[in-house]
């Protein structure tokens, strides 16, 4: 504890002198800031639920995890963009759709944020959304099922982690490029030398358009950006709905060393984008047609399966010939986080190297913009005058801002990696109320609701990047790990640690009453489209097609139909399409076969699943349910038999009866 302390003074002393005299940075003990009656605010009695449903992105392991709050009890791990062998994400024959991109299969990323879906700026609980940073995607996820539904890449962009914030009415999700580059245009040389950056190396921010009743996506348009780093966003919110925000470094246009050569101006920018005019642009056929290649995946909750289309175009707008789209406004110093209050007049930007927090009024940004009050330009798009829209600075809060949410009740919390506290401050006011330190080096923070109209003000969650001496040691590595702070009073209390999947970027949480009563409980047989379903025992049959082998398969407490199979040969494709006959909520049914390269298959009530096997050995070949699902799921199991290339076993399946012959073709 003390030593890394030590570290973090080192550090801030090597690049921070200014901040050092911050009052946050003081050491403080980890044991003494419980108080007594912490543990009765975070208990969730047995048999009772939680209030709030936890939505948190697991970082490297590019998944999503869901916990409850107050008890940071983990519910569920939803694989998004990558494989999961509990639920046979990406190796199921349904799932690997999901994960092909322009690169072919990529069945991994880099998650970051998560956002929910609103609507008139309030959690609606219908999706949520994840960003794939790496490979830059958005995923959308059905807050029902708890299943990704659709992924959509983004062309142009590299490193999509301004991604996936949504507007006010989930109308747009953005997706800006963390890393700018010579773009995908096919039409455009991007072998270009990396010391040409100033002319070749450009910025994207892409809105995707979302269907307002099926949440389906489209990269509706991009807006070409100079070669800026872009980091985070917000949307404007009530009188500055149509107007979108995103943080900037790296105005400096450097490609090397950026830990000094993007910290050398004293301000980069908030990009202020209004997408209204944007959408009437494009509309009125303003933007330029890019020549890209980029996938999108849709998942179909009635055939179960997922399909990947490429597409090839997308629309672009230029601020240089469309001027009144994208403004710049100046912030200290390696902005960050970019956060909008509830009333979305004030716009704070975290800037990482910076001794104050910025908070700058929207109505006056739009009095700049009428007055055309510029302090020049940045690369052809508008620089407005810093004191002419700052609503003012909250000065010395801490060392390292990152992130800001909202109570609703006036005040906003942001995190300090560097000082390790979360600082409570008064919107209007800007001065600071409150600090609690967290343990340890805090990233994201989340107040239930705190990106909406309506935050909830009762808890914030800090997610933090180091974990140190908190818990148990497991080696080199230790738990990723959350805090949960009481905010419902005057000063912050800490109430829980509790361990995370993956490391948690940002995370939401939204009213358990809001998803709770929505969430299906099964999928419903007779509506099952999948090509290979089986409604009931008597549609169980094996067929075959040239070298590939159907097998269309049923599952129900407690055994497989059918459960012997012969006259599989080697060579042969075996499709095993596995449908969950049960109509009984949370009863699902595995599948595995011994040497298939997918471990297994997990179906759902009334789901249909696909395994593909290529039998590498003659022999038989158990198979067996992976999920215990009743008392005799041990007995659930049955036979394959594999005979070599040339023999002239007839395919014939049975269960407990005699066995059937079956035809060649269907
Ligand atoms: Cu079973």
């Amino acid at each position: 504890m003390k030593h890394r302390h030590l570290v973090l003074f080192i550090t801030a002393a090597l690049t921070l002198p200014v901040l050092l005299s911050s009052p946050g940075c003081k050491p403080q003990n980890p044991t003494s800031a419980v108080e007594g009656d912490a543990a009765s605010k975070v208990y969730v009695a047995p048999g009772k639920h939680d209030e709030f449903y936890n939505i948190v992105s697991g970082g490297f392991n590019g998944q999503v995890s869901v916990y409850g709050i107050p008890s940071g009890r983990l519910f569920r791990i939803i694989p998004v963009f990558s494989l999961n062998p509990e639920s046979g994400w990406g190796f199921s024959e349904e799932t690997k759709p999901m994960l092909n991109t322009s690169h072919g299969f990529v069945p991994w990323d880099d998650t970051h944020h998560i956002a929910l879906s609103t609507t008139n700026g309030e959690h609606d609980g219908r999706w949520a959304f994840v960003n794939g940073n790496n490979t830059p995607r958005i995923a959308r996820i059905s807050l029902a099922t708890f299943r990704t539904e659709e992924i959509i890449e983004i062309p142009n962009s590299s490193g999509n982690h301004s991604s996936p914030f949504l507007t006010e009415n989930s109308e747009y999700a953005v997706a800006g490029t963390r890393f700018s580059y010579p773009l995908d245009d096919k039409e455009s040389n991007p072998d270009v030398p990396i010391s040409t950056y100033k002319q070749n190396f450009k910025g994207t921010v892409s809105f995707v358009g979302i269907d307002k009743e099926t949440g389906h996506m489209n990269v509706a348009f991009q807006v070409l950006l100079p070669g800026v780093n872009f980091d985070l966003a917000r949307c404007g919110r009530g009188p500055s709905h149509d107007w979108f925000f995103f943080s900037c470094y790296n105005t400096e246009l450097a490609s090397t060393l950026l830990e000094v050569n993007a910290s050398q101006k004293d301000k980069d920018f908030v990009m202020a984008v209004n997408w209204k005019k944007c959408e009437e642009y494009v509309k009125a056929g303003k933007g330029k047609k890019s020549k890209v290649r980029y996938a999108h995946n849709v998942f179909d909750e009635k055939t179960h399966t997922g399909t990947s289309t490429i597409k090839d175009e997308v629309v672009v707008l230029d601020p240089n010939e469309l001027k009144d789209i994208v403004y710049f406004v100046p912030c200290p110093k390696s902005p960050h986080g970019c956060d909008v209050d509830p009333s979305g007049e004030f716009i704070c930007a975290s800037g990482k190297l910076a001794a104050v927090i910025p908070v700058f009024s929207f109505s006056k940004m739009q009095k700049a913009i009428a007055d055309k009050n510029f302090e020049g330009e940045f690369e052809g798009i508008p620089v407005l005058k810093y004191d002419a829209v700052l609503h003012g600075e909250v000065k010395k809060p801490g060392l390292g801002p990152l992130h800001t949410e909202f109570d609703g009740k006036g005040f906003a919390y942001t995190s300090f990696f560097v000082s390790s506290e979360i600082v409570k401050w008064d919107i209007e006011k800007l001065e600071v109320v409150d600090r609690v330190p967290t343990y340890y080096s805090i990233g994201h923070l989340s107040v239930p609701g705190g990106p909406t109209r309506k935050p909830h003000g009762k808890y914030v969650i800090a997610y933090n990047k180091i974990t140190k001496d908190r818990y148990l040691p497991t080696g080199p590595e230790l738990t990723q790990s959350a805090q949960l702070y009481d905010i419902s009073g005057d000063k912050m209390k800490l109430l829980l640690d509790f361990p995370t999947t993956g490391e948690p970027h940002y995370a939401e949480a939204i009213p358990a009453s809001l998803v709770a009563p929505k969430s299906v409980k099964i999928f419903k047989i007779e509506e099952n489209n999948h090509p290979y379903v089986a409604k009931g025992e008597k549609e169980a049959r094996v067929f075959r097609e040239g070298n590939k082998v159907h097998v269309l398969m049923t599952s129900i407490r407690s055994h497989f139909t059918p459960d012997n199979i012969e006259g599989v040969k080697m060579g042969d494709e075996v499709y095993f399409h596995v449908t969950n006959l049960e109509q009984d909520w949370d009863v699902p049914h595995g599948f595995a076969v011994k040497g298939a390269n997918n471990a297994e298959i997990l179906i759902m009530p009334g789901e249909t699943c696909t395994l593909k096997w290529v039998p590498d050995r003659t022999g038989v070949f158990p198979i067996y349910c992976t999920d215990f699902c009743s008392a005799l799921h041990q007995e659930m199991q049955g036979y394959v038999r594999v005979s070599p290339r040339g023999s002239n076993v007839p395919l014939t399946y049975s269960t407990g009866n005699k066995a059937e012959p079956t035809g060649e073709a269907k």
